[in-house]
């Protein structure tokens, strides 16, 4: 019996401290500039943030209130004397019923609350918002092509997000190119991401711009963001796809409408030039050629190079990237050194192809161009 009162009392402890980390974790993540859903950038991700704050107060409510309790029945009705017996009681009914109904209704309002949230989980529209919430597009089997088209109305910029094991391929639909690791989006305009997976399912999280979404290999489902402030914002897949499923960062870099329509028009620009003019740098242009004698260009494509490859990240904006592979800062030793052995990532898709030390040299020459 002694053992199990101890037990019992460490059961409690971690219970309670785990149920309290859970609740000021996002709070702690937020103060170590960890993206945090508390810090929203875009309108989804601020009803998200605020149904937790309405949680979290209701929780606080409950745990002083059962805590107080606690300690104020363990003070008061505290063992004076070791012959004392205390009052013996045999159930009450009205306390019984009182405190089933009272978490089912906690559990009732916060369900309700949830679901008022996915509800208004919508994209604005020039006129309000769209008729179409997320959930009617992604938590129904059937999304009717003219419910899937009303909500792709509303969207400023379409971007197909691919997910693969282990990088995420954007097809920018409305310019007709493929990029890939770092996703370019317009500030203050309302960006609907049409998502879907090549190999096992992927989930896509950007905690500041609005709730997860699954991708699954087959099917289509849908998000939006509309992101308030420029700037790079971080997320990590968050549906356990494999061995290096810890190396499968997201970033949305948010820029103004401008500088991005200049970024999405050099990219179109640079997929129309197949063979770039390296005369003036002879190791890039020994680059290029290895690029296509190497059979790198099966599966990757640099601008109109290899056009059409996608069984590996599309590289033409490679150098302005900040991470190679989502794992290796990006920087000329570390793409050499990926070039040479991509299996430092586990379980890589990218095979190992013989280079020599110069050979990889020229191609590092030649993908440092590319921006
Ligand atoms: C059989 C297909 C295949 C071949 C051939 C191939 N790669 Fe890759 N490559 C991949 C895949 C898949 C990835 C993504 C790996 C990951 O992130 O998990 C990749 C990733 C990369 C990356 C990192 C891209 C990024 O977005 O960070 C670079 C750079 C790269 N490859 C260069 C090359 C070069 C140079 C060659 C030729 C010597 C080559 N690859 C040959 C499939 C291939
Ligand atoms: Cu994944």
């Amino acid at each position: 019996m002694a053992l199990w009162r101890i037990l019992r009392s460490q059961l409690l402890w971690v219970g309670g401290l785990g149920a309290l980390g859970s609740v000021v974790w996002p709070g702690v993540a937020s103060a170590q500039s960890v993206p945090s859903p508390l810090d929203p950038a875009s309108p989804n991700a601020a009803l998200v943030a605020n149904l937790y704050w309405i949680i979290f107060w209701m929780s606080v409510v409950v745990f002083v209130l059962v805590e107080g309790l606690l300690i104020y029945s363990a003070i008061r009705f505290r063992r004076r004397d070791d012959n004392e017996v205390p009052v013996q009681v045999h159930g009450n009914n009205r306390m019984e019923i009182a405190w089933t109904i009272g978490p089912a209704l906690i559990a009732a309002a916060v369900f309700f609350l949830s679901w008022q949230v996915m509800l208004a989980d919508r994209p604005p529209t020039a006129d309000g918002v769209s008729a179409v919430s997320v959930a009617s597009v992604c938590f129904n089997n059937d999304v009717s092509p003219e419910e899937a088209a009303q909500f792709l109305a509303v969207s400023t910029v379409t971007i197909e997000v691919v997910g693969r094991q282990w990088w995420w391929a954007y097809n920018y639909l409305d310019y007709g190119f493929t990029s890939a690791a770092d996703l370019y989006v317009p500030v203050g305009e309302v960006v609907v991401l049409q998502l879907t997976s090549r190999d096992v399912a992927h989930s896509w999280w950007i905690p500041q711009l609005g709730g997860k979404q699954d991708l699954y290999p087959g099917a289509t489902t849908y998000s939006w963001f509309q992101v308030t402030e420029p700037g790079v914002y971080e997320g990590h897949c968050t549906e356990l796809c494999g061995s290096s499923h810890a190396y499968m960062p997201m970033r949305v870099v948010a820029v103004p409408a401008d500088q991005f329509d200049t970024w999405a028009q050099n990219q179109a620009a640079a997929n129309e030039v197949v063979e770039r003019d390296y005369s003036s740098n002879e190791l890039a242009s020994e680059g290029q050629d290895l690029f296509t004698s190497k059979g790198c260009i099966g599966c990757h494509a640099v601008g109109g190079l290899g056009a059409g490859a996608e069984v590996g990240p599309d590289l033409t904006n490679l150098a302005s990237r900040q991470q190679i592979a989502g794992m290796l800062p990006y920087n000329r030793e570390n793409l050499k050194s990926w070039i040479i052995d991509p299996s430092q990532k586990p379980g890589s898709k990218m095979p190992r192809i013989p280079l020599t030390d110069a050979e990889a040299e020229a191609i590092v020459e030649y993908l440092d161009t590319q921006r």
